[in-house]
């Protein structure tokens, strides 16, 4: 067996919840546009079929995505038997297919920055890299999980939005379900309360089928009772992920994150962004240099097939809104937990870590 099919092996023993992985020559893939309903494992022959699975939300959230960066380079090496033109294509392909989070540009440049020689020495070295990446991801959601847990206290009450978990990453928690997931092991009593995330669903149906697998209590509210909870005393405290941190610390989220982020404002609730130092793009000096993708608004007319709206309504879908620093309380990461004034902190961070 191939060290990234051991990986696959090494993490299912581990009962970790696997977006991907690599098995008998192609990838293997839980389609998250069927959960809660259905389990189902799909079968990716080739780069392609990958590129379209991420373009269609089979497979999302930054990390995991980033993590679609990796395979999909590996198995262009592989499936060419090392052609280091194959993989430069599929790199070209990968970035293609969602434009606002970063992680997938990131690791998609990291396996290129690794292709060596050709035939069986270039796939090797690509799947040494891809496993070293794979597992380097899962070690952050565990120290970003700790650093954030120690923010949470016994009887907290939670707010996320979107999915931000195993599915979404690499198998622990992805990231703001990473500090969820190890406060609830620590023991401390928490309830989380999750947002729907119109219109794909995401808080529904995969951040609720997390929480439920992982024993942790919680409730679902749509989008817009969130000032409601917290006006009301049910909330205090916001934990999302991020799919890119610009240097000055604002954030690109799921649409709906900066309305969270204004009414946590205004009734002093702390407000945090648990993310890795991957996501953080110095490249991109604010959150206006940020590209929002606009998805088709087809998905914002119809909920799951059924259409809501009259024949002939204009619909918008942005798939992420920005964030301003100046709401964030925090940015948690794997080397702790970032604080204002953010543009020289995460500064520090990037000259002592080498990110
Ligand atoms: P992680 C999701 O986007 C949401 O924005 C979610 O909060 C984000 O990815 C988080 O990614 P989509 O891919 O920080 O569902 O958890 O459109 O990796």
């Amino acid at each position: 067996m191939r060290a990234i099919e051991e990986l696959a092996v090494r993490y299912q023993e581990k009962a970790l919840a696997l977006p991907l992985w690599f098995e008998a020559g192609s990838l293997k893939l839980l389609d998250q546009t069927k959960l809660p309903f259905k389990e189902e494992i799909n079968t990716m022959e080739n780069v392609e079929q990958l590129g379209d699975a991420i373009r269609s939300m089979m497979i999302r959230g930054s990390g995991a995505i980033g993590i679609c960066g990796v395979y999909g380079m590996f198995l262009a090496a592989y499936q060419s038997n090392g052609n280091p033109e194959a993989v430069r294509e599929a790199g070209v392909l990968l970035k293609s297919t969602r434009p606002t989070a970063v992680n997938l540009m990131k690791t998609v440049d990291e396996m290129a920055a690794a292709v060596k020689g050709t035939g069986s020495e270039l796939v090797d070295v690509l799947e040494a890299k891809a496993v070293a990446i794979i597992d380097r991801q899962l070690d952050f959601e565990y120290k970003l999980g700790e650093h954030g847990a120690s923010l949470i206290e016994d009887g907290d009450t939670i707010m996320t939005h979107c999915h931000s978990g195993a599915l979404g990453g690499a198998g622990y928690g992805g990231r703001a379900l990473s500090v969820i997931r190890r406060a609830h092991e620590q023991g401390k009593n928490i309830h989380v309360y999750t947002c729907e995330t119109r219109p794909y669903l995401q808080g529904a149906r995969i951040t609720a089928y997390e929480l439920k697998k992982f024993g942790i209590p919680h409730t679902l509210i749509t989008d817009n009772m969130s000032g409601f909870c917290m006006n009301t005393g049910r909330i205090n405290k916001i934990v999302v992920g991020s799919d890119r941190v610009s240097a000055n610390g604002d954030l690109a989220n799921k649409v709906g994150t900066y309305m969270h982020a204004l009414a946590a404002k205004e009734h002093g609730i702390p407000f945090y962004t648990a993310t890795s130092s991957h996501t953080i793009d110095f490249d991109t000096p604010s959150g206006d240099a940020i590209e929002v993708e606009m998805r088709n608004s087809d998905e914002v007319v119809q909920i799951q097939g059924v259409r809501i709206a009259p024949e002939g309504t204009d619909a918008l879908y942005p798939s992420f809104d920005i964030t301003p620093s100046r709401l964030i309380s925090g940015i948690i990461t794997e080397k702790g937990v970032i604080t204002v004034p953010f543009e020289q902190n995460l500064n520090r961070l990037n000259e002592k870590v080498n990110i």
